[in-house]
């Protein structure tokens, strides 16, 4: 079994259902990852201490989702110079609380943020991917596998329209 190279942190277990959409799009790729919970507000010197040996460790992403006041990814990026990808997490005020503190990183210590929730832990995969197969040939080509079939549906989806299309027409 290869070493993991995605670090997926949550600042909390209630954030775990949310990430869990990234966990699925890891595994669909074949990425091997490790999820932990830390959090900037209640273990900070664990958290520190994990982002300071995450690179020695084999981590060449760290993807870290947390909500409200979310200092994680940050905390976590001015530790490291591993790429660090922010999922604001929608615990409370729909996510906006979350967006804020995570995207609005002061100059130097860059978190590359994604969307609020699901989507974002999605996403945030697919970019942790996107790096990592930049060295990866295999998974270049399973990345490519993912976006045709990501076509394929909608493509599927216009033919059934057209087909149901009486439905949507005013005639
Ligand atoms: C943050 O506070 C976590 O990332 C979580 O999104 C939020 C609430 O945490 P819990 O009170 O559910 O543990 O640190």
């Amino acid at each position: 079994m290869p070493k993991p190279k995605v670090a997926l942190l949550v600042g909390s277990d209630s954030d775990i259902p949310t990430m869990q959409e990234g966990i699925e799009v890891l595994i669909k790729l074949q990425i091997p990852y490790e999820l932990h919970i830390y959090s900037a507000h209640r273990t900070p010197d664990q958290t520190l201490q994990f982002a300071q040996k995450a690179h020695e460790q084999g981590f060449h992403v760290i993807i870290a989702g947390a909500g409200m006041a979310a200092h994680l990814a940050g905390i976590v990026a001015a530790h490291t110079l591993l790429p660090v990808i922010g999922v604001p997490m929608e615990g409370s005020l729909q996510g906006l609380d979350s967006l804020l503190s995570t995207v609005q990183m002061p100059k130097g210590v860059p978190v590359g943020t994604v969307a609020i929730g699901k989507t974002g832990a999605t996403n945030a995969a697919l970019l942790a991917a996107q790096i990592l197969a930049l060295s990866d040939e295999g998974l270049l080509k399973r990345l490519r596998a993912y976006r045709s079939s990501m076509e394929q549906e909608v493509l599927n989806k216009d033919k059934g329209l057209q087909k149901d299309a009486k439905r949507f027409s005013k005639n």
